[in-house]
Protein backbone atom coordinates (compact mmCIF):
# COMPACT_ATOMS: atom_id res chain seq x y z
CA UNK A 1 0.00 0.00 0.00
CA UNK A 2 1.37 3.50 -0.73
CA UNK A 3 -0.22 6.54 0.41
CA UNK A 4 -0.91 9.79 -1.00
CA UNK A 5 0.63 12.70 -0.77
CA UNK A 6 -1.65 15.44 0.78
CA UNK A 7 -4.57 16.38 -1.29
CA UNK A 8 -5.98 19.25 0.77
CA UNK A 9 -5.59 22.69 -0.49
CA UNK A 10 -4.36 25.64 1.60
CA UNK A 11 -7.57 26.54 4.09
CA UNK A 12 -6.48 29.69 4.97
CA UNK A 13 -8.10 32.31 3.17
CA UNK A 14 -5.74 34.85 3.27
CA UNK A 15 -6.83 38.60 4.26
CA UNK A 16 -9.42 39.69 1.50
CA UNK A 17 -12.13 38.41 -0.28
CA UNK A 18 -12.46 39.33 -3.79
CA UNK A 19 -15.36 41.31 -4.78
CA UNK A 20 -17.17 38.80 -6.85
CA UNK A 21 -16.61 36.06 -3.55
CA UNK A 22 -18.75 39.17 -1.75
CA UNK A 23 -21.20 39.40 -4.09
CA UNK A 24 -21.68 35.87 -4.41
CA UNK A 25 -22.20 35.63 -0.84
CA UNK A 26 -24.62 37.90 -0.26
CA UNK A 27 -26.76 36.83 -2.91
CA UNK A 28 -26.71 33.77 -1.07
CA UNK A 29 -26.88 35.07 3.01
CA UNK A 30 -30.44 36.19 1.84
CA UNK A 31 -30.87 37.29 5.51
CA UNK A 32 -28.22 39.00 5.89
CA UNK A 33 -26.82 37.16 8.70
CA UNK A 34 -23.86 37.32 7.46
CA UNK A 35 -23.28 33.13 8.04
CA UNK A 36 -24.54 31.12 5.44
CA UNK A 37 -25.73 27.11 5.91
CA UNK A 38 -25.35 23.93 4.49
CA UNK A 39 -28.89 24.68 2.59
CA UNK A 40 -28.43 27.97 1.36
CA UNK A 41 -24.61 26.51 -0.47
CA UNK A 42 -26.29 24.21 -2.01
CA UNK A 43 -28.87 26.82 -3.83
CA UNK A 44 -25.77 28.66 -4.55
CA UNK A 45 -23.49 25.96 -5.71
CA UNK A 46 -26.83 24.63 -8.27
CA UNK A 47 -26.80 28.53 -9.42
CA UNK A 48 -23.27 29.31 -9.54
CA UNK A 49 -21.80 25.93 -11.23
CA UNK A 50 -24.67 24.66 -13.25
CA UNK A 51 -25.24 21.27 -11.10
CA UNK A 52 -26.45 20.52 -7.90
CA UNK A 53 -24.27 19.32 -4.94
CA UNK A 54 -25.66 16.83 -2.93
CA UNK A 55 -26.64 17.42 0.45
CA UNK A 56 -23.49 15.44 1.64
CA UNK A 57 -21.23 17.15 -0.27
CA UNK A 58 -22.56 20.45 1.06
CA UNK A 59 -22.66 19.54 4.76
CA UNK A 60 -19.42 17.86 4.30
CA UNK A 61 -17.59 20.82 2.73
CA UNK A 62 -19.42 23.51 5.49
CA UNK A 63 -18.25 21.06 8.24
CA UNK A 64 -14.46 21.57 6.96
CA UNK A 65 -14.62 25.56 6.78
CA UNK A 66 -16.96 26.09 9.74
CA UNK A 67 -14.03 27.13 12.12
CA UNK A 68 -16.72 27.33 14.92
CA UNK A 69 -18.18 24.72 14.61
CA UNK A 70 -21.99 25.71 14.60
CA UNK A 71 -22.81 24.50 11.03
CA UNK A 72 -22.97 28.22 8.97
CA UNK A 73 -20.06 29.91 7.29
CA UNK A 74 -19.04 33.70 6.92
CA UNK A 75 -17.84 35.53 3.74
CA UNK A 76 -13.72 34.94 4.62
CA UNK A 77 -14.62 31.08 4.93
CA UNK A 78 -17.01 31.17 2.20
CA UNK A 79 -13.91 32.24 0.14
CA UNK A 80 -11.76 29.09 1.45
CA UNK A 81 -14.34 26.66 0.43
CA UNK A 82 -15.02 28.11 -3.03
CA UNK A 83 -11.08 27.97 -3.76
CA UNK A 84 -11.03 24.68 -2.29
CA UNK A 85 -14.09 23.43 -4.85
CA UNK A 86 -12.60 25.21 -7.81
CA UNK A 87 -9.22 23.07 -7.12
CA UNK A 88 -11.83 19.94 -7.02
CA UNK A 89 -13.35 21.13 -9.93
CA UNK A 90 -9.96 21.58 -11.86
CA UNK A 91 -8.66 17.85 -10.52
CA UNK A 92 -12.28 16.28 -11.62
CA UNK A 93 -11.82 17.92 -14.82
CA UNK A 94 -8.55 16.51 -15.29
CA UNK A 95 -9.24 12.67 -15.32
CA UNK A 96 -12.06 13.25 -16.88
CA UNK A 97 -10.59 12.42 -19.92
CA UNK A 98 -13.95 11.67 -22.49
CA UNK A 99 -14.90 15.12 -20.97
CA UNK A 100 -18.63 13.39 -19.97
CA UNK A 101 -19.03 15.56 -16.83
CA UNK A 102 -18.74 12.45 -14.79
CA UNK A 103 -15.72 10.34 -13.84
CA UNK A 104 -15.91 6.64 -14.61
CA UNK A 105 -13.98 3.72 -13.93
CA UNK A 106 -10.53 3.86 -15.85
CA UNK A 107 -10.49 7.17 -14.77
CA UNK A 108 -11.01 6.93 -11.25
CA UNK A 109 -8.40 4.57 -11.07
CA UNK A 110 -6.02 6.76 -13.09
CA UNK A 111 -7.50 9.32 -10.42
CA UNK A 112 -6.64 7.48 -7.53
CA UNK A 113 -3.08 6.43 -8.85
CA UNK A 114 -2.32 9.98 -9.22
CA UNK A 115 -3.59 10.65 -5.91
CA UNK A 116 -0.44 7.63 -4.57
CA UNK A 117 -3.36 5.39 -4.03
CA UNK A 118 -2.65 1.48 -4.98
CA UNK A 119 -6.00 0.09 -5.28
CA UNK A 120 -7.24 -3.20 -7.05
CA UNK A 121 -9.56 -2.93 -9.74
CA UNK A 122 -12.22 -4.63 -7.74
CA UNK A 123 -12.14 -1.60 -5.20
CA UNK A 124 -12.11 0.74 -7.29
CA UNK A 125 -15.44 -0.62 -9.31
CA UNK A 126 -16.68 -0.90 -5.40
CA UNK A 127 -15.99 3.13 -4.62
CA UNK A 128 -17.95 3.60 -8.12
CA UNK A 129 -21.40 1.36 -6.75
CA UNK A 130 -21.11 2.99 -3.20
CA UNK A 131 -21.22 6.45 -5.33
CA UNK A 132 -23.32 5.60 -8.03
CA UNK A 133 -26.37 4.38 -6.28
CA UNK A 134 -28.78 4.19 -9.55
CA UNK A 135 -26.15 2.00 -11.35
CA UNK A 136 -24.97 4.42 -13.98
CA UNK A 137 -21.49 3.29 -13.39
CA UNK A 138 -19.65 6.64 -13.23
CA UNK A 139 -19.78 9.43 -10.66
CA UNK A 140 -20.28 12.94 -10.32
CA UNK A 141 -18.26 15.64 -9.20
CA UNK A 142 -19.56 16.04 -5.63
CA UNK A 143 -19.46 12.41 -4.95
CA UNK A 144 -16.06 12.97 -6.27
CA UNK A 145 -14.71 15.52 -3.92
CA UNK A 146 -16.79 13.30 -1.09
CA UNK A 147 -15.19 10.05 -1.64
CA UNK A 148 -11.79 11.85 -2.10
CA UNK A 149 -12.49 13.22 0.83
CA UNK A 150 -13.65 10.01 3.27
CA UNK A 151 -10.27 7.83 1.39
CA UNK A 152 -8.37 11.04 2.84
CA UNK A 153 -9.59 10.80 6.26
CA UNK A 154 -9.76 7.14 6.53
CA UNK A 155 -5.88 7.19 4.91
CA UNK A 156 -4.95 9.65 7.66
CA UNK A 157 -6.08 7.65 10.73
CA UNK A 158 -4.95 4.65 9.04
CA UNK A 159 -1.14 6.12 8.68
CA UNK A 160 -1.16 7.34 12.51
CA UNK A 161 -1.62 3.46 13.52
CA UNK A 162 0.83 2.07 10.75
CA UNK A 163 3.73 3.07 13.11
CA UNK A 164 6.09 0.69 10.89
CA UNK A 165 4.48 1.26 7.33
CA UNK A 166 3.69 -2.57 6.82
CA UNK A 167 0.15 -1.47 5.02
CA UNK A 168 -1.41 -3.60 8.34
CA UNK A 169 -2.58 -2.13 11.64
CA UNK A 170 -4.34 -3.79 14.86
CA UNK A 171 -6.90 -1.89 15.97
CA UNK A 172 -8.82 -2.08 19.12
CA UNK A 173 -12.80 -2.08 19.07
CA UNK A 174 -13.30 1.19 20.36
CA UNK A 175 -10.40 2.93 18.55
CA UNK A 176 -11.97 1.39 15.26
CA UNK A 177 -15.46 2.72 16.51
CA UNK A 178 -14.02 5.78 16.67
CA UNK A 179 -12.22 6.02 13.33
CA UNK A 180 -15.46 4.93 11.86
CA UNK A 181 -17.91 7.11 13.32
CA UNK A 182 -14.91 10.44 12.80
CA UNK A 183 -14.24 9.45 9.37
CA UNK A 184 -17.65 8.99 7.80
CA UNK A 185 -19.53 11.86 6.78
CA1 LIG B 1 -15.79 10.72 -18.02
Amino acid sequence: MAYPSAMYGSTNPGSGVSPEIQQWFSTVDKDGSGQITALELQSALANGQGGTFSDTACKLMIGMFDKEKNGTINVTEFQALYNYINAWLGVFRGFDHDNSGSIQESELNAALTQMGYRLSPEFIQFLIKKSDLRGHQSITVDQFIVLCVQIQRFTEAFRTRDTDQTGTITIGFEDFLGVALSCSI
